[in-house]
């Protein structure tokens, strides 16, 4: 069968106005002659000016000076973080327009869509570095709305490692590869990331995110989003209500083993951002809900924690989401690099309508974000590269600059003026002019946090109580591996000391698998003390949760009951039952789900009368790539995989990551060839996500068990080999 892929073109992906913007600046060369930069025709471009057959090459070249001038300045910085990502175009079409709470254009016109631009990414690694690091990922959504650009700069954890921007240089020093030897690459496991964590007690929140299956997503289509921050939407008579975002996956939130992230790490680095790729190239546009939490002014206090806190999120128990728009990514770039990499996010890009709070991490980045972008992209002007210009006009008395594009005319470049009229005029607030939220402050300058800032571990505590057994099981597993990985004993005893505050059972039994004792309370939890002060007035609140558990929290109760997207590989070679295969075919493709056929070599195989193409070979592919396993009856091909080592591994460690598998017919004698062994406790029958019988009749279960994502109770016995 050959693969499903498009062309936009052939795909009539959609537009927008944004597209149609950016199409003002694009270029195709098909049928084109070539010429230099500055528009001469080229005659040969294949050999240098020289001065005879084998003489040294002549400085008058300008063909060759030219070519290689502009390879030699191809490159710019990557991101200091967030360097490796993957980016969409699409829509935000809101659902409910929300007057009462804020006076923004785009969450108000209901008939209007928005043109988006998304980037995902990871944050520690560089821009060459795999999709599947553990880490959190970058959720970035760009509106492109009438009244100028809006960004939502967030990550797919509602929370954040450190409470002040003052830190974000340590953090991400820490977290990098390592200065001397500038290893390991994309990776958190390591000495410096660990040391600072176990100083920083306020980041223990953040930790149990990071280390729980949230920081190894199947696909960037199945994670949430979040803007982090509370922030503030305003309406039109001025008044504020505090807002937490949030974007809500249609597809659910699902993850993939750790193990299986290290595979696919190295069978295809570019695994998350291959699968976005081809959903949009095929038509499987992913969509999110924009979801808001909104706390009235009045309420600022009422909670157990600090709004302003990046380490607290407001439990959706106390503060439903209401679901008020759907964002659907529906075309791929034309330019990477045009587009994706030159991107620039910033969480001050703001709309009439929303607002900032004082939360000292976001105040901090409104500065970062441009000044980044100075060094990343060159100068004052990145605003002007397509991809990030407003789809309204822009007037201003910013003038020049490296690479300044826009030909302004006119004497007048200063404000106020007669020369011009005084124009471009400002704003009326009535009339859309930009004003901030007029909040009273009164206070002392000083260099401090808030006492409202120094429960640590509630939240921790929180979170880890609402995972489901097998999602509480990873996290022990994470810290194990990311503990193991660390060499200085004395940073895995400080961190033991943490991780004693969320609970003690997981404590130990990360201190078990270390070979340590579990220490005492230690004297000292925060390190992050100025020179005058006295650690004691340092030391975390210790709070209990006010409620017991949250259900958001964890990815169990996420949507299980579609199967739209996943991959589904049938293992076969010639001889495969032409039926089992149709039958199984149909009805995972009509329920939405993708087939490939893997055979022991590429080419095609014969089943029934029937000639099938092959996707891939089993050298190219691997069990990791593909969301189940089905392996259709018929006696030959069963034989010809029982001899394929390639194909008992693919089946063992599909089964190992706790994939759906279906054998039918005699394909289950593949299951003891595979060392695929249930405990007695454990049997085959009883594991739904393990099928055996006739084709027929194992579809709905087998539909049911790929849905579930993963039958993770199968990790229990770990008596799984691969
Ligand atoms: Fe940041 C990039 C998200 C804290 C400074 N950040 C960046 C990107 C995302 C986030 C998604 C990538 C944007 C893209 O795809 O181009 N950052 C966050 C979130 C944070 C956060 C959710 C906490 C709630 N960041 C943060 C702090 C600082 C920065 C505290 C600095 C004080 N972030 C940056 C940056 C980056 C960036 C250095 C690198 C590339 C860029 O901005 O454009 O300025």
């Amino acid at each position: 069968m050959a693969k499903k892929t498009l062309t936009p073109e052939q795909a009539k992906l959609p537009g927008n106005e944004k597209i149609s913007q950016l199409s003002l600046h694009q270029t195709d060369a098909e049928g084109q002659p070539m010429t230099t930069d500055h528009g001469v025709k080229i005659n040969d471009d294949q050999n240098s000016l020289r001065s005879g057959d084998r003489g040294a090459t002549l400085l008058e070249d300008f063909i060759l000076r030219e070519k290689i001038t502009h390879f030699d300045h191809e490159r710019i910085p990557e991101r200091i973080v967030h360097a490796r990502g993957a980016g969409a175009h699409g829509v935000f079409k809101l659902y409910q327009s929300i007057p009462e709470l804020t006076k923004a254009n785009f969450l108000n016109e209901m008939e209007s869509e928005t043109p988006v631009f998304v980037r995902f990414s990871t944050v520690a690694g560089s821009k060459g570095s795999t999709d599947l690091a553990r880490d959190v990922r970058g959720f970035a959504v760009k509106f492109y709305t009438q009244e100028g650009n809006f960004d939502l700069v967030g990550n797919n954890m509602p929370v954040f490692f450190i409470q002040d921007a003052m830190k974000f240089p340590d953090l991400i020093h820490a977290v990098k590869p390592e200065p001397d030897n500038e290893m390991p690459q994309a990776a958190s496991a390591h000495d410096t990331f660990w040391d600072f964590i176990s100083m920083m007690p306020e980041s223990a929140h953040m930790v149990m995110w990071a280390m729980s299956d949230r920081a190894i997503p199947r696909s960037y289509r199945m994670m949430e989003g979040f803007g982090v921050h509370t922030f503030r939407l305003i309406n039109a008579k001025g008044e504020s209500h505090f807002v937490k975002f949030h974007w809500k996956p249609l597809l659910g939130v699902h993850s993939v083993a750790w193990d299986e992230a290290q595979v696919i790490s190295g069978k295809d680095p570019d695994f998350h951002r291959r699968d976005l790729w081809e959903a949009i190239q095929n038509g499987s546009f992913p969509e999110w809900e924009l979801g808001i939490q909104v706390v009235p002014e009045s309420d600022e206090h009422k909670f157990d924690f600090d709004l302003l806190d990046p380490t607290k999120l407001i439990p959706e128990e106390l503060v439903p989401v209401q679901r008020i728009g759907k964002m659907t990514l529906n075309r791929n770039p034309d330019n990477f690099f045009a587009e994706t990499e030159q991107v620039a996010f910033h969480v001050g890009h703001v709309v009439p309508g929303i607002d900032f709070t004082n939360d000292p991490l976001l105040q901090g980045r409104l500065f970062s974000y441009t000044d980044t972008q100075l060094i990343r992209l060159g100068g004052p002007n990145f605003h002007e590269i397509p991809i990030n210009r407003p789809i309204v006009p822009v007037h201003n008395n910013q003038r020049d600059g490296h690479m300044r594009q826009t030909i302004n005319v006119g004497k007048t470049s200063y404000g106020p003026n007669s020369t011009g009229q005084n124009f471009p005029h400002q704003v009326k607030v009535a009339d859309g002019g930009f004003s901030s939220h007029t909040e009273r402050i009164d206070a002392k300058k000083i260099r401090a946090r808030s006492k409202s800032f120094f429960d640590h571990f509630s939240q921790a505590k929180l979170f880890f109580r609402s995972q489901s057994a097998a999602e509480a099981q990873h996290i022990v597993d994470a810290l194990c591996f990311e503990l193991g990985k660390v060499k200085t004993p004395v940073i895995r005893q400080r961190m033991l000391s943490v991780l004693i505050q969320i609970d003690k059972n997981m404590a130990q039994q990360v201190a078990d698998y270390l070979g340590m004792e579990l220490p005492a309370k230690p004297a000292q939890l925060n390190f992050s003390v100025p020179a005058d002060g006295n650690p004691k007035d340092f030391e975390p609140i210790d709070k209990e949760p006010i409620i017991k558990n949250s259900l958001a929290l964890s990815m169990s109760g996420t949507t299980k009951d579609t199967i739209k997207t996943r991959k589904i590989a049938f293992l076969v070679a010639d001889g495969a039952d032409a039926d089992s295969i149709s039958q199984m075919k149909k009805a995972l493709e009509k329920a939405g789900a993708t087939i490939e056929f893997i055979a022991p070599k590429l080419g095609s195989i014969t089943a029934g009368k029937e000639k099938l193409n092959i996707d891939e070979s089993l050298l190219t592919s691997a069990s990791v790539f593909y969301d189940a396993i089905f392996v259709p009856d018929g006696d030959k091909s069963i034989k010809t995989l029982s001899a394929q080592p390639e194909a008992l591994h693919f089946l063992n460690q599909a089964y190992k990551h706790c994939k759906a598998i279906a054998l039918a017919g005699n394909a289950k004698e593949l299951m003891a060839l595979s060392n695929i062994k249930p405990q007695e406790k454990d049997k085959a029958k009883q594991d739904s996500a393990l099928l055996t019988g006739n084709t027929s009749d194992m579809i709905k279960n087998f539909i049911n068990a790929i849905a579930a994502h993963r039958n993770w109770d199968r990790e229990k016995a770990r008596n799984v080999p691969a």
